[in-house]
């Protein structure tokens, strides 16, 4: 079941990666919905400006893998995730800014440059495990801070929101 679970997410990546369907209509979430991305999109899945992805949504999205520390965990660990980058790619977003909202509505603006320069990662695997909300998931923005002492900084640390709900995007 598994096997077979993986196969169908390693399909759909494949098909998905493809240039022309880079940014083609979204599936529709069949799990729960981790993440809800709403303004100023292109495709949607759940009515005007509103774009839904559960975990398999995710994991079919270009995936991108960091080993970094960070101060919220002990030793390296190896991220995985796709860079925000790819998941506003995947919603034609057509804005400028993004708003980070998470569980505890604790809320965010992260520049479009942490976007298209690939450093901001929407992980939804630490060490090959999917995230509880207790361990900061099941979806956290991390960035690669053990790369850089740029990303040591605190304006990063204040990027990097776990237990993330919510992207809005605004012009
Ligand atoms: N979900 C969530 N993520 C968050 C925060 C928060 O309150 N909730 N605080 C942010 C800020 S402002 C910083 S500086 C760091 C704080 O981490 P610390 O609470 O471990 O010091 O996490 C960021 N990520
Ligand atoms: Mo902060």
């Amino acid at each position: 079941m598994i096997k077979r679970f993986a196969a169908v997410v390693a399909l759909v990546g494949a098909f998905m990666a493809s240039p022309t369907m880079a940014a083609g209509p979204l599936a529709e979430p069949t799990g729960e919905v981790l993440l809800t991305i709403t303004g100023e999109i292109a495709n949607t899945n759940a009515g005007e400006d509103v774009a839904e992805f559960d975990l398999a949504m995710l994991e079919a999205l270009p995936a991108t893998e960091y080993t970094t520390e960070t101060i919220w965990t002990e030793g390296e660990h190896v991220f995985r995730g796709v860079t925000l980058g790819e998941l506003i790619n995947a919603v034609g977003a057509e804005g400028s800014s993004i708003s980070a909202i998470a569980i505890n509505d604790y809320a965010i603006d992260i520049p479009m440059s942490d976007a298209t320069d690939g450093s901001a990662l929407v992980a939804y695997r630490l060490d090959g495990e999917t995230m509880s909300i207790r361990e900061k998931g099941p979806l956290w923005i991390v960035y690669p801070y053990s790369s850089d002492a740029k990303y040591r900084a605190e304006i990063i640390y204040a990027r990097s929101i776990w237990q993330l709900k919510e992207l809005e995007i605004s012009r």
